[in-house]
């Protein structure tokens, strides 16, 4: 059976805790592996928004970068837009919302459809864990399990138009720090108004 967690999941799934993400399709590359840190940064165009749909109103986000670092102990990236962003807990019309997923294994056939293509995009991702942009008013963002509906909160600061975030390497397992990500943008008032990227999705991967 494919279970397809998003959002009005979320609440129910909060605390958790486990994201027992460690069952995928290959054996996972055991963490005494780590193939060293590395850095990815990836770029959207600038302009590339999505028409607003039927009743909606206010600018479109526009994001314009992804980049970051893994480490053996911590994967940190940073989610640049065009515009300032505020977190969901200010209560700004222009608050973030949307998701940014991960396909930890590299592979449509473990986990579910990317949110990207619940919404018009095609990420040709198998979604494993996502995150929520909506932050819980402690600087706190949840990164949930498609797998099983767990999820624990992760590190987010909003700084001026930049999202950064924060996630401990232990709740991949012990996944090799490669994996496949996209992300699909929602600002308060409208949904959809950028896909990262446009079409399909980045690798992250050592160089
Ligand atoms: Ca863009
Ligand atoms: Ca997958």
């Amino acid at each position: 059976m494919v279970i397809h967690y998003r959002p009005w999941m979320v609440v129910v799934a909060l605390g958790v805790g486990a994201l027992a993400c460690s069952t995928s399709a290959t054996a996972p590359t055991p963490i005494d592996d780590w193939g060293g840190d590395f850095a990815f940064s990836f770029v959207d165009p600038v302009g590339d928004t999505l028409p607003a749909q039927s009743g909606e109103a206010g600018a479109a986000l526009d994001v314009v970068r992804l980049e970051g670092t893994m480490t053996a102990s911590t994967f940190t990236f940073r989610l640049v837009f065009a515009t300032p962003i505020s977190a969901w807990s200010t209560g700004r019309d222009d608050r973030l919302d949307g998701f940014v997923d991960f396909d930890i294994d590299a592979s449509t056939t473990t986990g579910s459809p990317s949110a990207v293509d619940l919404f018009g995009g095609s990420a040709a991702m198998g979604t494993d864990l996502f995150l929520l942009l909506r932050d819980d008013f402690t600087g706190a963002i949840p990164l949930v399990s498609t797998r099983n509906g767990g999820s624990v909160l992760v590190n987010a600061v909003f700084a001026d138009s930049v999202l950064i975030v924060s996630i401990p390497r232990s709740f991949f397992g012990n996944d090799d720090g490669e994996m496949s990500v996209a992300a699909v943008i929602h600002r308060a008032d409208r949904k959809a108004t950028d896909f990262l990227p446009n079409m399909d999705h980045f690798d992250i991967r050592r160089p």
